[in-house]
């Protein structure tokens, strides 16, 4: 199941304790114990090679390793190694309190998120303490951490709206990589469902109602995943006894859900070509839109040279 909300928990690496040790030198006891590593810090990065944050399991902890205690002869015990936590783009982490700790939108960029704690100090740091010293020495310093919510938020340069039932996910399957649940009922599709078109990613909605603005239906939490979106794809069965009127409604939801949505460009995929025998019955409906100037794309999941069509057609838009 896809995942792109869930809880976790960081953590630096603690510092090494200081070491005692001793060497013996004309038959005199030397404090030589070396200062602890300090411990690994952690740090955040951003890659393509993730889509979803399915591999965190609910509040996991994530670790940096802890330094080394400190070495005789007074040498310095290792660094604890950094924890390099992967994300897919973009990502924001916040902490429990809701404030951005920081926001990961570009492959490789990584950030330092926490600390790791200093090593302790060996008893040589305090031979002038002479013999009443001996033995004193620090432990290392605990690592920073957090506690933090991990939202992704999904880059889908194509979004795919439309009535429950008219195809989305099919369509989606058809000209992607993607596995999207298809069922003759409404609202199969409860979050939203990606795809790769080439470098195209393409993101499934659920189903959109009248007055899904108002709460109706499955809601209006996908917006946040909107963001990035370039083109919009806005399904419409032809089953629809009256296109028009159904292409209204969605519009009218879609301006109260998020004007910039309304303001992208649009293409009508009007679907399930293969519900009518007549083809005179296809150019009727593809006219009423030409009328209006809206552009148009036919498809049936039983027509390949439509479902090219269709890829093609996204491509000129978004890569001219
Ligand atoms: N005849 C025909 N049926 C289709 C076509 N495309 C999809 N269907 C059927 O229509 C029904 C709904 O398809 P989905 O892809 O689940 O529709 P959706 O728009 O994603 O639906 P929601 O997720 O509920 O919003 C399924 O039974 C599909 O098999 C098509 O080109 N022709
Ligand atoms: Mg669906």
């Amino acid at each position: 199941m896809f995942k792109d909300l869930t809880t976790a928990k960081f953590k630096a690496g603690k510092g090494g304790d200081g070491l005692v040790s001793f060497t013996s030198r004309n038959a005199k006891k030397l404090s030589d114990g070396g200062v602890g590593g300090p411990g690994g810090d952690f740090y955040v990065e951003g890659t393509t090679n993730l889509y979803d944050l399915n591999f965190i399991k609910r509040d996991e902890v994530f670790k940096a390793e802890d330094g080394q205690v400190g070495g005789t002869n007074n040498s310095t015990g290792r660094n604890g190694i950094d924890y390099i936590f992967k994300v897919p783009l973009a990502t924001n982490i916040y902490n429990f309190n809701g404030d951005l700790v920081c926001r990961i939108d570009q492959p490789n960029q990584r950030v330092k998120l926490l600390e790791g704690g200093k090593g302790g100090k060996g008893n040589l740091s305090f031979k002038s303490g002479g013999l009443d010293a001996l033995y004193e020495h620090t432990e290392g310093e605990p690592g920073q951490e957090l506690e933090v919510r991990i939202e992704l938020e999904l880059m889908g340069e194509v979004i795919f709206i439309g009535l429950p039932n008219a195809g989305k996910s099919s369509i989606l399957n058809e000209i992607t990589n993607a596995n999207a649940k298809v069922a003759p009922y409404a609202f199969t599709t409860t979050i939203p469902q990606l795809g790769r078109l080439d470098d195209i990613s393409l993101m499934d909605l659920p189903g959109l109602i009248e007055k899904t603005f108002e709460g109706k239906g499955l809601g209006t939490q996908f917006v946040r995943h909107t963001k990035f979106a370039k083109l919009v794809l806005h399904f419409l069965s032809l089953e629809n006894p009256d296109l028009l009127e159904a292409y209204n409604t969605i519009r009218t939801e879609v301006k109260n859900i998020d004007p910039r949505l309304a303001f992208l460009p649009e293409l009508v995929v009007l679907s399930k070509t293969d519900v009518f025998d007549d083809p005179k019955l296809l150019k009727k409906a593809e006219a009423l839109f030409k009328k209006k100037k809206i552009k148009t794309v036919s498809v049936s999941i039983a027509d390949d040279d439509s479902l090219e069509t269709l890829k093609k057609t996204i491509k000129e838009i978004l890569r001219p």
